[in-house]
């Protein structure tokens, strides 16, 4: 018995002291000392020749062998799985992260949202609606007349003649198909892009962005008119910016108004953005008309309406101080990155 005792001493030494640089090598020691016929079986195997009275002396020292070897096994095992990575591969958890480069939003989205927001406040909704058109929607339910210099092919995108299929030069088309659908009172804002027929220059370019809007219920007048476009400057500009109505004409309103704001850059002293006057236009508006109304059965004696229409990039010139239309569609990160952390 003493002899099988030294010969585990000497097998423990064995385990302790073996090499395994690979997985082969591995696997070599689970066979010799863990295999079906490896030295741990065959050591258990000597408990049939230990006297009774020694049976649990030994059951505990076979048994801790078996763990020894075992424990072995899995720490050449783990030690093997880091050796087989490579040097690439390995990861230093400690390091501080990959910087990740975060978006921004796009100057003309960051302008809409604002825009729409305000309105959203004083209980319009938002309405969407399709860029290729029929020429209903966009001219003839406008109250534009078949000669109108806007309907020239010089001016507008036609997609097709007869019938005439079209890229809206206006949101106002939007405005349309919310009348077809919806009786007053209707309360609506038409976010979208337009097409227009311009040689591209930073003056001017063949779409932009445009936030039109359209109230029509009883008794809407000229006054809600002015007080509802001037809560919008107010909470787009600031308060302390003034506002001038200016007579003007649309086909589809009448009377018509151009609004002007005090020159944010100069606050009115004159510079190159107001060209000396100190004001700035920024939309159009005008009471709806009544044409425009009767083309969807809306009865013009009853309801009367006030609309405006809005370039974005032009609010967004004044608020940004952007001076050339073509920075917005060139997606030059220069000028993109500097509208980052911007709603
Ligand atoms: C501008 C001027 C304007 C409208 C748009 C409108 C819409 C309907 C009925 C009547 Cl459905 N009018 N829209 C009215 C006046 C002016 O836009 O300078 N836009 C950039």
């Amino acid at each position: 018995m003493e002899q099988l005792l030294q010969q585990i001493e000497a097998y423990k030494k064995e385990v302790n002291d073996y090499q395994a640089n690979n997985a082969d090598a591995v696997e070599a020691f689970r066979i010799k000392y863990l295999g079906t016929k490896g030295l741990v079986k065959t050591v258990m195997g000597e408990m049939k020749n230990v006297p009774n009275e020694r049976k649990k002396e030994f059951g505990q020292i076979l048994n801790e062998f078996k763990l020894f070897v075992e424990t072995k096994f899995q720490s050449l095992t783990e030690s093997n799985a880091q050796l087989s990575t490579s040097d690439s591969e390995l990861i230093d958890w400690s390091l501080p992260g990959d910087t990740v480069a975060v978006g921004t939003r796009h100057p003309l989205s960051i302008v809409r949202n604002q825009i729409v927001s305000i309105f959203k406040r004083l209980g319009f909704a938002v309405a969407e609606g399709p860029e290729i058109e029929d020429d209903w929607h966009n001219f003839g339910a406008m109250n534009l007349p078949e000669d109108h210099p806007a309907r020239d092919m010089q001016d507008t995108f036609y997609i097709n003649q007869n019938p005439a299929w079209l890229l809206r030069t206006h949101t106002s088309s939007v405005q349309a198909r919310v009348m077809e659908k919806q009786k007053p009172p209707i309360r609506v804002i038409c976010p979208g892009r337009v097409y227009r027929n311009e040689t591209i220059s930073a003056r001017a370019h063949c779409f932009f962005h445009q936030v039109e809007g359209l109230y029509i219920d009883e008794n809407v007048s000229f006054a809600d008119l002015k007080q509802t476009l001037y809560f919008f400057v107010q909470e787009m500009f600031g308060k302390d910016t003034k506002v001038r109505f200016r007579p003007s004409y649309f086909p589809f309103t009448e009377p018509s108004a151009e609004m002007d704001i005090s020159c944010l850059i100069c606050g009115g002293d004159g510079c190159n953005v107001c060209k000396h006057t100190g004001w700035v236009e920024i939309l159009g508006s005008g009471m709806v008309h009544p044409k425009v109304l009767e083309n969807f059965g809306i009865d013009s004696n009853k309801y009367t309406g006030f609309a405006f229409g809005m370039g974005v990039e032009r609010i967004c010139q004044l608020k940004y101080r952007v001076n050339d239309l073509r920075l917005y569609s060139q997606n030059d990160v220069r000028f993109l990155k500097q509208f980052t952390g911007a709603l």
